[in-house]
């Protein structure tokens, strides 16, 4: 059955008038659709909506994100690499029901003085909330721009008052085999597992993720908590997170175990490191189609001004 639904974002390329940018635009078209105007072309929705969707309260634009023009909510969410949710780009999508995202906490322990447990509903309800637009690039070369709501990673560490032998800190998905199809497949040591430099995990441009597009998370983008780090590959962006640690050596990560010659821990957007089996030079970006122009690879994915100086005197042909 196709549900007729009508979104905000659905109404965008309905707008008569094309305005520069982009937030303008669908401010706009918030109004439009509050008023009851600007319905020109319902959409039918290729996706279902999220079984648990329900609209961010209190989400304030942010200093960080950037100006771009965002990839299409249903491309964003429909097109994933979810391994507990399946193999294949569609799957994660299709199994979005599988994942169950309430109750949900994480623990966050280790080398800090405060260890313990934060819920979900507060953090949706305690800290602000921050749009920020974000390109997103995957190792496979392809990406997209993202409007990800959710709040710097520091802002909920700090809490936890991390000690100074907290050098690095693990994340860690949750692990249900019972109701998560892909764990039931010995595809990799599960759960997956990522880690971060303390000043990478530090850095304000570094995200945890609770929605998109003003939604709360789908489950296929990793709801109901997912990290995001814009300017390395997504993999580092480690979906559905159930526990943070504190550590002081460098983290065992998923892809770097599995294949340690092509995955490194940094993981670094970079045009001038190629992945053993093919170019980061170009991407391919998402929506766009198979036959449009690439785009260029950029340096730390645009964010070189507020984040090479992490790197300094590092070889990153060697810590790639
Ligand atoms: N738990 C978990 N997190 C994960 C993955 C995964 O398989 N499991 N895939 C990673 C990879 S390879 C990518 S490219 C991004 C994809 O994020 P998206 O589907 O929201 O675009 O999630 C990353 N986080
Ligand atoms: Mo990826």
């Amino acid at each position: 059955m196709l549900i007729k639904i009508r979104r905000p974002w659905e109404l965008k390329e309905s707008s008569v008038t094309p305005e520069p940018h982009f937030r303008q635009r669908r401010k706009l078209l918030q109004a439009a659709a509050a008023a009851g105007v600007g319905a020109a072309m319902p959409a039918i929705a290729r996706v279902a909506p999220p079984k648990q969707g329900r609209r961010l309260s209190n989400v304030r634009d942010s200093e960080w994100g950037r100006e771009l023009e965002p990839t299409d909510f249903d491309d964003i969410t429909s097109y994933n690499n979810f391994l507990e949710l399946g193999a294949g780009k569609r799957a994660p999508a299709r199994n979005a029901d599988k994942l169950r995202t309430r109750p949900w906490s994480i623990r966050v322990n280790g080398a800090c003085e405060k260890p313990g447990q934060i819920d979900i509903e507060d953090i949706l309800r305690k800290i602000p909330q921050e749009e920020r637009i974000y390109r997103f690039r995957c190792v496979e070369a392809w990406g997209m721009i993202v409007p990800w709501d959710g709040f710097s990673l520091g802002t909920l560490l700090k809490r936890f008052e991390p000690t100074s032998k907290a050098r690095y800190v693990a994340f860690e998905t949750l692990y249900d085999p019972e109701h998560l199809p892909g764990q039931r497949r010995n595809i990799l040591d599960w759960p997956y597992r990522e880690g971060l430099r303390m000043d990478e995990a530090m850095h304000p441009l570094t995200m945890l993720v609770t929605g998109v597009y003003g939604m709360e998370l789908p489950a296929q983008n990793g709801a109901p908590l997912r990290l995001i780090v814009p300017w390395k590959y997504g993999f580092k962006s480690i979906k559905s997170i159930v526990g943070i640690y504190f550590v002081e050596k460098e983290p065992a990560t998923t892809w770097a175990a599995l294949q340690p010659e092509e995955y490194g821990f940094y993981a670094n957007v970079n045009p001038e490191v190629d992945h053993p089996r093919w170019s980061q030079k170009y991407e391919r970006r998402i929506g766009e189609g198979l036959f449009a122009r690439k785009h260029k690879t950029l340096k730390f994915n645009g964010y070189a001004e507020e984040v090479a100086h992490l790197y300094k005197g590092m070889d990153l042909r060697k810590f790639y």
